[in-house]
């Protein structure tokens, strides 16, 4: 059975939101966040760079959160929540899983060090605005995305949703996600009910 080592607001939310999606059943093991636990031999071994999450199945073990999601789908989704390889639609699958992870989570972890984790005093504004720009960036391109259609690809739930659903819930968070991008807040609070993420984020 699948082992997902998570604690609560990680990216194990994604992994774990699949598996209730698709009623695969998994093990969840849940870590000791702090920074000696991290970088403790044992945790490395599954998780190198000490970060959270990581996932054991079959024999092996691996980390990041998207492969983990991938992985699951392939083994066990039976070729739900994504679409058929090789067409359009898978296309653009990768590219939401991708950009929900490789584009938008950089510069909220840069706002979630500069503004947040840095004592006001000490906080460098430019550097604070710079994060957050990036971030509404981020934001106004799945705003866009949203014009016509419920999800982000094929008007389907998917994993493309899963990706960027758990970066949204960490933009909502982080109070970067409001007004100005309604079409946003209206796809989290959809994604919200559903009880997969409500599982997954409890
Ligand atoms: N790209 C990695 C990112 C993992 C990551 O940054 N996890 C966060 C928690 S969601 C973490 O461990 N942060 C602590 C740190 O960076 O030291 C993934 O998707 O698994």
């Amino acid at each position: 059975m699948l082992t997902i080592y998570h604690y609560r607001s990680t990216r194990s939310v994604r992994v774990i939101w699949a598996c209730e999606e698709l009623s695969i059943p998994y093990h969840l093991e849940i870590i000791d966040p702090s920074e000696e636990y991290r970088r403790s031999e044992e945790w490395r071994a599954l998780s190198p760079t000490g970060r959270i999450p990581a996932m054991a199945d079959d024999g092996f073990t691996m980390f990041e959160s998207g492969a983990m999601l991938q992985y699951v789908l392939d083994r066990y989704g039976g070729g739900r929540l994504v679409p058929e390889p090789g067409t359009a639609d898978s296309a653009h699958y990768l590219q939401w899983s991708w950009f929900a992870e490789a584009t938008c989570s950089r510069p909220i972890g840069d706002f979630i060090r500069h503004a947040l984790n840095t004592p006001e005093a000490e906080r460098v504004p430019a550097l604070v605005d710079e994060a957050r720009s990036q971030v509404i960036t981020c934001l106004d391109a799945v705003e866009s995305a949203l014009q016509d259609t419920d999800y982000l690809v094929a008007n389907r739930f998917g994993a493309a949703d899963i990706m960027m659903g758990y970066t949204l819930m960490v933009v909502q968070l982080v109070k970067l996600l409001g007004n100005d991008h309604p079409r946003t807040s209206a796809y989290l609070a959809r994604l919200s009910e559903s009880d997969g993420y409500k599982v997954a984020t409890a």
